[in-house]
C-alpha cells in the first residue's frame, strides 16, 4: 500500500497565509490564535512541506521597527534552517491597507502608484534575501466596483508601467527573479483587471522584459471565471510561461472558497496533476488555500497533509491512466492518422491549397464514426474510483 509520503523533489509549498489563516470571514471574526512565521514554518516541516512563501507583511507587519524586524526574520531564518524548508516565492501585499483601498498599481493617485512600487521593491528584496527565484504579483484591488471611477485603458497602461519598473529594478538590482502575475475575475473588488490566466498572457506580451514575465494560476480563480483550469494552465505551459502554480478548489459562481486541493472537483484536479506531472512541470506545487473555519490547528495540519497527499494519489492515478491498456488502445485509436492528409496539412503553400480545394471530401462518412468518448471517460472515473 503507497504510503504517499512527500519527497523534496514533489516541492509542495505552502503560504504563511495559508496554514497561519484564522478563520476570520466577513460575517466572523478569527477563530484560531496567532502564530508566529516561525512557528508556522515548524508546523509546515511537520506536515513534509518543501517550502514555504510569504507576503512581505506576513513575515513583517506594516509598521514594524527595525529592532522587529530583525528579530522576526532571525527567528524565522532558525525555523528553515531547522526544517530544511526554503523560500521558492515571495509576493507583496497590495490589497489589505487602506491606501490600496482603490488599487495599488492601478489607482488614479500618484502618491499610491509610486508607494504600491516603493512597498514592492522593498519586498523584493525581502524575498531575495531569502533565496526566492519567484516573485508574484496579484493586484487584488486592481479593479473597480463602477466604472465611472477608472478608464480601463489607463489602468492598462499604469500596471505595465509598474511591471516594467519592477523588472528594471530586478535587473539593475542583477537579481536572479521572475515575476509571475496572477489574474482573478473579482473579490475582493467587483471587477479586477486582467481577470483570467488568458488575459494575463496577452498583457505580458506587451511588456518591455516579456521573458522576465510569467503566469501563476490559480485553480479557484479560473473556476470563479467559470473556465476550465487545465485549459488555462495548458496554453500558459505552452507559451512557456507556468512559472508558478495555485493549487486549491472551488465551487463555480460561490465566494472566494480557497478549498483543499481536490476537494470539490476531484476529475478536473486529474486532469490537472495528469498534465504537470506529463509534461514534467518543475515549479512549486503551491497550495493556495485553507482549512474549514470549524477547525483547530491539528484540523489544519490534516488539511495541510490532505493537499499533499490527494495531488500524490491523482499522480499515482495519472501513472495508471498512462499505463492503462486499455485506455491506451483507445487514445490511439482516436489519434490515428494514417498519413494520407499529410498532402495538405502542415504549413502554407499555394500548390497545397490548390491541391486541398480540389479533393473531394466524403463528410458523412467522416461524421459517422462514433469516438468512445463514452467509453474513455468511464474507464477514467473507473480508475479514479478504484475499480480498476
Ligand atoms: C487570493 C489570492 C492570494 C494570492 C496571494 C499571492 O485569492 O487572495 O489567491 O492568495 O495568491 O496574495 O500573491
Ligand atoms: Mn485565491
Ligand atoms: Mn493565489
Amino acid at each position: 500500500m503507497a504510503t504517499y509520503q512527500p519527497k523534496p523533489e514533489d516541492k509542495f509549498t505552502f503560504g504563511l497565509w495559508t496554514v497561519g489563516n484564522r478563520g476570520r470571514d466577513p460575517f466572523g471574526c478569527e477563530i484560531r490564535e496567532a502564530k508566529t512565521p516561525a512557528e508556522i514554518v515548524y508546523m509546515l516541516g511537520e506536515v513534509g512541506a518543501y517550502g514555504v512563501n510569504f507576503h512581505d507583511n506576513d513575515l513583517i507587519p506594516i509598521d514594524a521597527t527595525s529592532g522587529e524586524t530583525e528579530a522576526i526574520k532571525g527567528e524565522f531564518r532558525k525555523a528553515l534552517k531547522d526544517t530544511g524548508l526554503v523560500v521558492p516565492m515571495a509576493t507583496t501585499n497590495l490589497f489589505y491597507d487602506p491606501i490600496f483601498k482603490d488599487g495599488a498599481f492601478t489607482s488614479n493617485d500618484p502618491k499610491v502608484r509610486a508607494y504600491a512600487l516603493q512597498k514592492t521593491m522593498k519586498a523584493i528584496d525581502l524575498g531575495v534575501e531569502f533565496g526566492t527565484g519567484i516573485f508574484v504579483l496579484w493586484g487584488g484591488r486592481e479593479g473597480t466596483e463602477t466604472d465611472a471611477s477608472k478608464n480601463p485603458v489607463d489602468a492598462i497602461k499604469r500596471n505595465r508601467e509598474a511591471i516594467n519598473f519592477l523588472c528594471d529594478y530586478a535587473l539593475e538590482k542583477k537579481y536572479d527573479l521572475k515575476f509571475a502575475l496572477e489574474a482573478k475575475p473579482n473579490e475582493p473588488r467587483g471587477d479586477i483587471y486582467n481577470p483570467t490566466t488568458g488575459h494575463m498572457l496577452a498583457f505580458i506580451a506587451t511588456l518591455d522584459h516579456p521573458e522576465m514575465v510569467g503566469v501563476n494560476p490559480e485553480v479557484a480563480h479560473e473556476h470563479m471565471a467559470g473556465i476550465n483550469f487545465m485549459h488555462s494552465v495548458a496554453q500558459a505551459w505552452e507559451a512557456g510561461k507556468l512559472f508558478h502554480i495555485d493549487l486549491n478548489d472551488q465551487y463555480p459562481g460561490r465566494y472566494d472558497q480557497d478549498l483543499r486541493f481536490g476537494s470539490r472537483d476531484l476529475k478536473a484536479a486529474f486532469f490537472l496533476v495528469k498534465f504537470l506531472e506529463d509534461v514534467g512541470y518543475a515549479g512549486s506545487r503551491h497550495f493556495d488555500a485553507h482549512a474549514y473555519r470549524t477547525e483547530d490547528y491539528d484540523g489544519v495540519k490534516d488539511f495541510a497533509r490532505g493537499c499533499i497527499r490527494t495531488y500524490l494519489m491523482l499522480k499515482d492515478k495519472a501513472k495508471q491512466w498512462n499505463a492503462d491498456k486499455e485506455i491506451q488502445s483507445l487514445v490511439s485509436e482516436i489519434n490515428a492518422d494514417d498519413g494520407a492528409m499529410n498532402l495538405f496539412l502542415g504549413k502554407y503553400s499555394a500548390a497545397k491549397a490548390a491541391a486541398l480545394k480540389a479533393q473531394p471530401f466524403d463528410r458523412a462518412a467522416i461524421a459517422s464514426r462514433g469516438l468512445k468518448y463514452e467509453r474513455l471517460d468511464q474507464l477514467t472515473i473507473d480508475l479514479l474510483l478504484g475499480s480498476r
